[in-house]
C-alpha cells in the first residue's frame, strides 16, 4: 500500500516557519523555491545544491520545485523570450542533476493568485483568504480604473462595484489595492497601480488562443529536456479559474488541460492538480480530473473552498466547503496504487488561528493553520486506505 508523500511549502530561510516546525508538523518533503533569484536567471547547481543541504540538515528533502517562474516575456513572447526559455531549460538540466525532479510553474498573466481580503474573519475568530467579487470589481473600475473594464460588467455588476467602492474608507481602498497588486506570497512580482495597468497593457493584444500558443510553444521547447533531465513539469491552475481584469486565462478547466498535453504529449508534460483553485467553479469536477489525467498528476496542493451565489469565495477548513475531499482523496489514493508512486501533496493554505493571530504571518502560510490541515488530511488518507477493499494488503 502506497501513501503519499507529505509536504510543506517553504518559503526559504526569511519563511517565519522553520524547517523544525515543518519537521514537528510531520512532513517529511519540502517544497520550496530559491525565491532570491531574479525571475529569468539560471538556478545554477551550487544554489540548488546549498537549499538541498539546508533542508536536508534537518532529516526532510527537497521534493518539489514551487516554482521555477516564468518570466513575462515568455508569457508574451516579446523582447528577450528566447534567452529566458533558454535559461529555464538550463535550470531544469540543473535541478535534474541534483535531483530535484518535481517543478511547478503557472501561466497566468501577471499577477499569479488573486484575493481582495486576507484577514477574513470566521465565526470561530480563525482568519481566511477571501475574494469578494464586488470589492474587485470596485477595485478594476474606480481604483484602477482600467481602460475598457466598464463594457465588461453588466449594468448590474457595476451598480454593485459603485455601492460598495462608496462604503470603503480611504484605508479599506488602500489595503485592497495592496492585497491585490502587492504579491501574495510566492507570486514574485509585486506592482504599484501605474506599472500594473502597464503590465495588463502589454496583453493587450494576446487573447487566450493566443497565450495558449505561447504556452505550447514554451512546453514545446523545455518539456524535451525536462524528459532528457528526468524531471516532472506540473502547471498550476489559474486562481481563481476565470479571466479577470480582461486578462486571458488558459488553464481553468479539464478541457483546457487536455489542450496542453494532446498539443505537447511529452512524459515530462503534467499538472498540479490544486483543488483550492480549480475547486472555485462548480463546473469543475475534481474527482472526475483525478482520475482523467490520472498519470499526469505529479503533484497535488489539497485545499476547499466556499462559494456565495454572488461569486465570492473563501478557503475553508480542509475537509468543508465545496470540494468533495473524500472522493478527491479516495481518486488520488488509487492513482498511487495504480501506478505505484507516492506523489507529493501539501496541504494548500490553512487558516490564521490560535497563536498566529498575534504573529506576522504570510498570508495563507501560516503555520498552525496548515499543521490542522495536514493532520486531517493524513487521517483521511490513512482512513481510506485501511478500509479500502483492494489495497489493504
Ligand atoms: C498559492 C500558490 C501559487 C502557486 C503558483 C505556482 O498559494 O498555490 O502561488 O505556487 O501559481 O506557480
Amino acid at each position: 500500500m502506497i501513501l503519499c508523500e507529505q509536504t510543506w511549502r517553504w518559503y526559504g530561510p526569511n519563511d517565519p516557519v522553520s524547517l523544525w516546525d515543518i519537521k514537528q508538523a510531520g512532513a517529511t518533503g519540502v517544497v520550496t523555491a530559491l525565491h532570491h533569484i531574479p525571475n529569468g536567471e539560471v538556478w545554477t547547481v551550487e544554489e540548488i545544491q546549498k537549499r538541498i543541504n539546508e533542508v536536508e540538515a534537518v532529516g526532510l528533502r527537497w521534493s518539489v520545485v514551487e516554482s521555477v517562474p516564468v518570466h513575462e516575456h515568455i508569457k508574451t513572447q516579446t523582447g528577450d523570450f528566447q534567452k529566458y526559455i533558454d535559461n529555464y531549460k538550463e535550470s531544469l538540466r540543473n535541478l535534474g542533476k541534483c535531483g530535484v525532479d518535481v517543478v511547478t510553474y503557472n501561466f497566468m498573466p501577471v499577477l499569479d493568485w488573486t484575493r481582495t481580503n486576507l484577514a477574513y474573519e470566521l465565526p470561530d475568530g480563525s482568519r481566511a483568504l477571501r475574494f469578494e467579487r464586488a470589492a474587485f470589481m470596485a477595485f478594476d473600475l474606480f481604483m484602477l480604473r482600467r481602460p475598457g473594464a466598464e463594457a465588461e460588467y453588466s449594468d448590474e455588476d457595476k451598480a454593485k462595484a459603485k455601492a460598495r467602492y462608496e462604503q470603503m474608507d480611504e484605508a479599506e481602498k488602500q489595503l485592497i489595492i495592496r492585497n491585490i497588486i502587492a504579491g501574495l506570497p510566492g507570486s514574485e512580482e509585486s506592482f504599484t497601480l501605474e506599472q500594473f495597468q502597464e503590465a495588463l497593457d502589454r496583453y493587450k493584444d494576446i487573447d487566450a488562443e493566443k497565450l495558449r500558443s505561447n504556452l505550447i510553444y514554451f512546453l514545446s521547447e523545455i518539456a524535451p529536456v525536462a524528459d532528457e533531465a528526468g524531471v516532472k513539469l506540473v502547471i498550476h491552475p489559474d486562481d481563481p479559474p476565470y479571466p479577470i481584469l480582461g486578462l486571458p486565462r488558459i488553464l481553468s478547466t479539464a478541457e483546457d488541460f487536455q489542450k496542453i498535453i494532446d498539443a505537447v504529449p511529452n512524459e515530462s508534460n503534467g499538472l498540479c492538480l490544486c483543488t483550492g483553485s480549480f475547486g472555485v467553479s462548480s463546473a469543475n469536477d475534481l474527482e472526475g480530473m483525478m482520475k482523467r489525467f490520472a498519470d499526469r498528476i505529479n503533484f497535488v496542493h489539497l485545499r476547499s473552498t466556499q462559494r456565495d451565489a454572488e461569486g465570492n469565495f473563501y478557503e475553508a477548513n480542509h475537509l468543508e466547503g465545496d470540494v468533495d475531499m473524500y472522493h478527491v482523496m479516495k481518486a488520488f489514493f488509487e492513482l498511487q496504487q495504480r501506478r505505484q508512486v507516492s506523489i507529493a501533496m501539501r496541504p494548500d493554505h490553512g487558516h490564521q488561528m490560535i497563536d498566529d493571530l498575534k504573529k506576522k504571518t504570510n498570508p495563507g502560510y501560516s503555520c498552525i493553520g496548515r499543521l490542522r490541515g495536514l493532520a486531517e488530511l493524513r487521517g483521511l488518507e490513512l482512513g481510506i486506505a485501511k478500509s479500502h477493499p483492494e489495497y489493504n494488503k
